[in-house]
């Protein structure tokens, strides 16, 4: 908008604090009384920055009194309540989801427009709260939204890190990181809550009291402050928290003595060691400081959360009524998003014993009956086992505790398993046999808790018959599946307007946003020629905002009438880009060979791929870079870049997810067998009426089975075949596909540049070790990805089936809505009702 505009309107509307307004022209008052009166910036601007903080800070009024009186309520009926535990949290933006959860888009859209400015230009002033690294932080920011929506009194806890995920730029050499502080500015999304703070203490000892009972004393203590976001339900008046702890030093720490004699380092060295805990997602784990602040994090989150949660439970009991402990989890339920808050267990043992007095069996039926465990992983260098040497240091009480949760383990086994008792040395919590001692997470985990899950059911099946088997046996009720969801308001009904109206026209309600089964009534209209043409029409609108978006951040035109086939997701081995890439690039010699009428007969192609490499795994930094040789071969070749481009997506979040899914037409989930615990990205682009080219992985099988095997571009080898080849390729028993040494050996040919790519497809080649000898076998499901590919490149020259099958893909994906998943926590794990707030 143009200055003068604004300026004019700007004398027009007056600044009044409307906080409530319905009216566009009241809203307008509203934010230009926040512009006014809650600055963040010089007076007198009101250019697009300032425009949006001041209608943040104006949507924020209604998050605030929805707020206060969703806590009210929960205080008043005291019911049952889970806090859900996790280090990560990918929230992405808050504006659209805020206005649309509040349902007060339109009316906002109106406000801006009398102010000058248009909506959707402000929603992109907003910088991503990336609070998480991938699908496990965003699965939990689904989960608060859809906890919400339903109505569940529950809540999130995590850390406010000031440096999130980093910001990933492209260069000649790769991937560079970036710091990126969401902070910088002002957030209008949080509240700091400065009546809630509690002491965490690092190091010290184990004093034994003349009473018998341990306390932890001495170390170092570090405050946490509370920050909550505003977590508003769609269309309802529950607004629940997520509550982020900050670290914060107290000023007693500050040695004013020490600073007066010019040791400024010194007498600052308590509030510089607090300023760590928060400063970034994931510190680097390589060296030994890093391993000490992530699991100095770790406790971080879980001795806050659980100090608050006590101290809530206690808030809640009747004035004169004495703390009954054995209804502790008749009100609290604690839920462990993977392994990262496992102190948790011992924390609330030490709590329960140590300050408030309880007795060993009193606290561990509290604690068990308490705690529930998500497992999001069989990776074993992703199952965390911390060093006891380090956790003694760090927390000696707790590692006192955890010895005696393993003494009685064993105890238990030997009393009542006998025939286990071979096997103790892997069941066990500690793990003495290596050369460093250690602590296994996953087991204190499912050891602790009343029940563990798996995130999809292949997963759950997995955990069940090889990771947890034993337990299986000690304990066979405990073991759940909760197949993964995605809330249907990010992942469709905002990011995706066109498409939502036209379900909301086809099904007369728009009821699927909170029911999503209800999409299941799209599939009496898949061969409808009326829905179809709208379906193009919507789908076209969306390619053609991604084509100008790709543009803009890489510089290359793409064709929207290509497929447009997107992999977008962490760079890993496991998950196979590598697979595509190599594909491309066969596809691209191809091309090369084939006379000029051939090519015209081809597919069209757009191969995007977009993901961020964590910054010291080699081979996914080498698959970036390759990635990027390879688009700028392809698309600099004028003989054949009209019928395929290969481009790298930089800098892949939230809000590229959200722009990238919309106008996508095929999207690859291609990990090998067994290794994708579930995904979710599948779900999005199911939803959103994309096709999958897939192994059976992960979530793959359930999304296969809900939109029909006919609709799903499937190949590859299944799960239990996977450790059969990989010892075939170790006895030296396979025989590579010519086309797959054909594509490698153009790589090496130097066709994408002189950078060495040895290193990396060595990696597909040998015959033994992880990483080596192909242990991810992209060499033996190279040549049914291929057939794929074909089947899909002559299913799109078929208009009308392709669409057919977009809208089957959306009509079968109302099993994923996070929704689901939600209720069956809360039901099957959880025990916890809604708890709606009245409407006056
Ligand atoms: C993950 C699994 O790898 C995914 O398959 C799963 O969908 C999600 C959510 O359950 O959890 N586990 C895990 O450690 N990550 C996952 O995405 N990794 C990251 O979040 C980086």
């Amino acid at each position: 908008g143009s200055a003068t505009a604004k300026d004019k309107i700007s004398e027009k509307i007056p600044a009044v604090a409307h906080p409530l307004a319905e009216k566009s022209t009241e809203i307008a008052s509203n934010i230009k009384y926040h512009a006014e009166y809650s600055p963040h910036f010089s007076p007198f601007k009101f250019e697009l920055e300032q425009a949006y903080y001041a209608t943040a800070d104006s949507v924020r009024d209604r998050l605030i009194k929805q707020w206060n009186e969703t806590y009210s309520h929960y205080h008043k009926v005291n019911p049952k309540q889970t806090y859900y535990l996790s280090m990560e949290y990918l929230q992405g933006r808050a504006l659209t989801n805020a206005v649309g959860n509040l349902d007060v888009k339109d009316a906002y859209a109106d406000a801006l427009k009398q102010l000058g400015h248009a909506l959707e230009d402000i929603v992109e002033q907003e910088k991503d709260a990336a609070l998480g690294n991938g699908g496990l932080g965003r699965l939990a920011s689904c989960f608060l939204d859809s906890m919400a929506t339903l109505n569940l009194p529950a809540w999130g806890y995590g850390l406010r890190y000031r440096y999130g995920l980093f910001k990933q730029r492209i260069t000649k050499a790769g991937q560079e990181e970036i710091p990126e502080d969401w902070l910088e500015k002002f957030s209008p999304w949080e509240v700091v809550r400065h009546d809630v703070v509690f002491p965490v203490r690092f190091f010290g000892q184990v004093e034994v009291l003349p009473t018998g009972s341990r306390k932890w004393v001495g170390g170092e203590v570090i405050q946490a402050v509370a920050y909550d976001v505003p977590i508003p339900g769609y269309k309802t008046k529950n607004t629940n928290s997520l509550r982020l702890w900050e670290a914060k030093a107290c000023a007693e720490d500050f040695n004013l003595f020490q600073f007066n004699d010019g040791q400024y380092e010194s007498a600052a060295l308590l509030h510089a060691r607090a300023q760590q805990i928060c400063a970034v997602l994931y510190p680097g784990d390589a060296t030994e400081n890093g391993k000490l602040l992530r699991l100095k994090q770790q406790f971080f989150l879980c001795s806050a959360s659980l100090q608050d949660i006590i101290a809530r439970f206690k808030d809640r009991k009747d004035d004169n009524d004495e703390i009954k402990w054995s209804e502790f989890p008749s009100k609290v339920a604690v839920q462990l998003n993977d392994t990262h808050p496992t102190l948790a267990i011992p924390e609330l043992m030490r709590l329960l014993m140590d300050e408030e007095g309880l007795g060993w069996d009193e606290a561990w039926n509290i604690t068990t009956s308490t705690i529930a465990y998500t497992n999001h992983t069989v990776l074993p260098e992703a199952l965390e086992k911390w060093s006891q040497a380090v956790m003694w240091k760090l927390l000696p009480r707790h590692m006192e505790i955890i010895e005696e949760i393993d003494k009685r383990f064993i105890a238990m086994i030997k009393s009542t398993r006998p025939d286990l008792e071979g096997k103790l040395p892997d069941l066990r919590v500690l793990d003495n046999n290596t050369q460093k001692a250690v602590v296994r997470m996953a087991n204190l985990c499912v050891v602790s808790s009343h029940t563990v899950n798996g995130v999809a059911q292949l997963h759950s099946d997995i955990l069940k018959a090889e990771l947890f088997a034993d337990y299986v046996s000690i304990w066979p009720g405990k073991f759940q599946n909760k197949t993964n969801g995605i809330t249907p308001r990010r992942w469709l009904r905002f990011c995706n307007p066109e498409l939502s109206h036209i379900i909301t026209k086809w099904l007369k309600t728009d009821q699927w946003v909170t029911n999503l089964d209800l999409l299941a009534n799209l599939r009496q209209f898949a061969d409808n020629s009326d829905l179809q043409s709208e379906w193009e029409l919507a789908k076209m609108a969306s390619k053609q905002r991604l084509a100008n978006y790709i543009v803009q951040v890489t510089g290359v035109s793409i064709d929207p009438n290509s497929l447009f086939d997107i992999q977008v997701k962490r760079i890993h081995e496991y998950k196979r880009q590598l697979l595509n890439i190599l594909g491309a690039v066969y596809r691209y010699k191809k091309l090369k060979e084939m006379s000029p009428a051939d090519r015209k007969r081809t597919t069209p192609r757009t191969i995007m791929i977009g993901g961020k490499a964590f910054a010291t795994y080699t081979n996914a930094k080498r698959i970036v870079k390759l990635v990027n040789d390879v688009g700028a071969v392809v698309n600099n070749d004028p003989e054949v870049n009209s019928f395929l481009k290969v481009v790298f997506v930089p800098n892949y979040n939230v809000s590229v997810a959200e722009m990238l899914i919309p106008g996508s037409e095929l999207s690859q989930h291609i990990s090998t067998a067994g290794m994708e615990a579930s995904g979710t990205s599948n779900m999005k682009f199911a939803l959103n009426g994309c096709l999958i080219i897939g192994t059976l992985d992960g979530a793959n099988v359930e999304i296969r089975e809900e939109i029909g095997d006919t609709n799903f571009f499937l190949f590859g080898a299944t799960a239990d075949e996977v450790p059969r080849l990989r010892k075939e390729r170790e006895d030296g028993m396979f025989k590579p596909d010519p086309r797959f040494e054909e594509a490698k050996q153009f790589i090496r040919s130097g066709a994408f540049g002189s950078y060495d790519y040895n290193p990396l497809l060595e990696s597909l080649e040998g015959n033994s070790g992880y990483g080596r000898g192909d242990y991810f076998l992209v060499g033996y499901d190279f040549p049914s990805y291929m057939d794929a590919q074909e089947r899909v490149d002559e299913a799109y020259k078929d208009r009308k089936r392709w669409i057919k099958m977009s809208i089957l893909s959306t009509a079968g994906s109302g099993k994923f809505s996070s929704d689901r998943t939600i209720a069956q926590y809360a039901q099957e794990i959880w025990k916890i009702n809604e708890c709606s707030v009245p409407s006056m």
